[in-house]
């Protein structure tokens, strides 16, 4: 059993394997070693039960009834929300708006105050790290308005060139959008560090928090980010639910990018006003069950702490990347001291798929190709990688079964 021992805290992986009954099963005769945990995260029991009890007995439509259910769906709606609220530290839940993930929040962002307030010539900062989530709306929005955008570059390491942003930084910049945590290379971004640089000349900042929240604490008052995103998916929660944290003001300034029902507060033949936020932004049916669903996620990793969370992983990040570099012809990609789980690396002569086969005849299930980072790829001057992404139920055991498959996989492709 793999524990890690923190003054006087106990993290017990096993336990907590044990609440997650797709960690049990096995595939082609071995017992599943889950490393894509970056392109989405496994559920544990809690929350499936939590989404079957809310179909079970608390199903309706939310803020639109007088009866039971509806009024018992939508307290665990607006529960929800305060959830997310507390678990970022935004200072008030209408900062809250619920999404289908975080592209959704992205592309959101993009229209409802990329379109409004951004007008021909404006620059945006982007990283060369960025998903494509993150890259392709505002490409969209510069092909609407007018605007440019501008790369921060990279070094060696895959660490931000802070000398380089700030060199991109001029009168025309409004907006600085980055990843917090690299969905290939693991480097965390210093937020704090290229806000405070930011807000020194009035540019707003959009941070994507989908590796990083499921991942570490993310404080958004202390960040002072004006913009966070993130993917219940991503932290052992449901697909089809995010959030896009924005600060009260710009979101009360922000237009929404949706119309229907749920978000205004009139309508005439002639025109309509909006509701109050986060509501203006929510039209429609929004996904009540993956709310509840959310909310059970953050229980689940609150209960054990993001504190702790962010330091089991690290450990066993480590011991992955230690024991892979021992491997002949291994390339690991992103060296950042500061770092999250997500393992890119090439094994000289094994094509990055071949390599994703051969692993889940073990059992093994690692991501290969692009990432949904093809800039960052020409960067790195490859086409594809293979990426073990790690999460907190993992185990060191597991690692070592890595490592040596991956000894074979070179012996086996020679
Ligand atoms: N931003 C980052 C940094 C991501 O890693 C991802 C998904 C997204 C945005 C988009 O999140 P979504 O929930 O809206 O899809 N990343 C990955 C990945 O690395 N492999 O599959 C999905």
């Amino acid at each position: 059993m793999e524990t890690i021992l923190q003054k006087d805290v106990m993290f017990d992986v096993e336990k907590i394997r044990s609440d997650f009954p797709s960690l049990q099963i096995k595939v082609n005769g071995h017992p599943l070693i889950y490393f894509d945990n970056g392109a989405t995260t496994q559920k544990p029991q809690q929350v499936i039960d939590t989404i079957s009890r809310y179909y079970s007995s608390s199903n309706a439509n939310v803020h639109r009834g007088l009866h039971y259910l509806a009024e018992k769906a939508t307290v665990g709606y607006e529960n929800a929300r305060k959830k997310a609220a507390g678990f970022i530290n935004a200072s008030s839940e209408k900062e809250i708006v619920f999404t289908s993930g975080t592209t959704a929040g992205i592309n959101l962002i993009a229209h409802g105050w990329g379109d409004k307030f951004l007008k021909d010539n404006d620059e945006i900062i982007l990283t060369e790290m960025e998903h494509h989530s993150n890259i392709v709306p505002w490409h969209m929005l510069a092909k609407r308005t007018g605007i440019h955008l501008r790369f921060a570059e990279i070094d060696d390491n895959g660490v931000l060139k802070i000398e380089h942003l700030k060199s991109l930084i001029s009168s025309k910049t409004r907006l600085i959008v980055f990843t917090q945590m690299s969905n290939v290379l693991g480097t965390i971004n210093p937020v704090k560090e290229i806000t405070e640089l930011a807000h020194r000349q009035d540019i707003k900042v959009v941070v994507d928090g989908a590796q990083s929240v499921p991942n570490m604490k993310v404080d958004v008052q202390d960040l002072d980010c004006d913009f966070l995103t993130f993917s219940a998916h991503k932290m052992v929660g449901p697909t089809g639910i995010g959030v896009l944290y924005a600060k009260k003001e710009i979101l009360e300034d922000m237009d929404p990018l949706m119309g229907g029902g749920e978000m205004i507060e009139t309508v005439s033949k002639e025109t309509a006003t909006w509701a109050a936020i986060p509501h203006k932004f929510e039209a429609g049916t929004p996904n009540i069950a993956g709310a509840f669903g959310l909310s059970a996620a953050i229980d689940y990793l609150e209960k054990i702490g993001m504190h702790h969370i962010y330091t089991y992983k690290k450990r066993l990040t480590d011991y992955a990347i230690d024991n892979m570099k021992r491997i002949a012809g291994i390339k690991i990609f992103g060296n950042s001291k500061e770092r999250g789980s997500a393992i890119s690396f090439r094994l000289q002569n094994v094509h990055p798929f071949d390599l994703a086969q051969f692993l889940d005849q073990f059992g093994i299930a690692v991501r290969a190709g692009h990432h949904c980072a093809q800039p960052l790829m020409k960067r790195l001057d490859v086409s594809a990688t293979s990426r073990a992404s790690l999460y907190f139920y993992n185990t060191f055991q597991e690692v070592d079964i890595f490592v040596d498959k991956l000894e074979k996989a070179v012996r086996f492709f020679g």
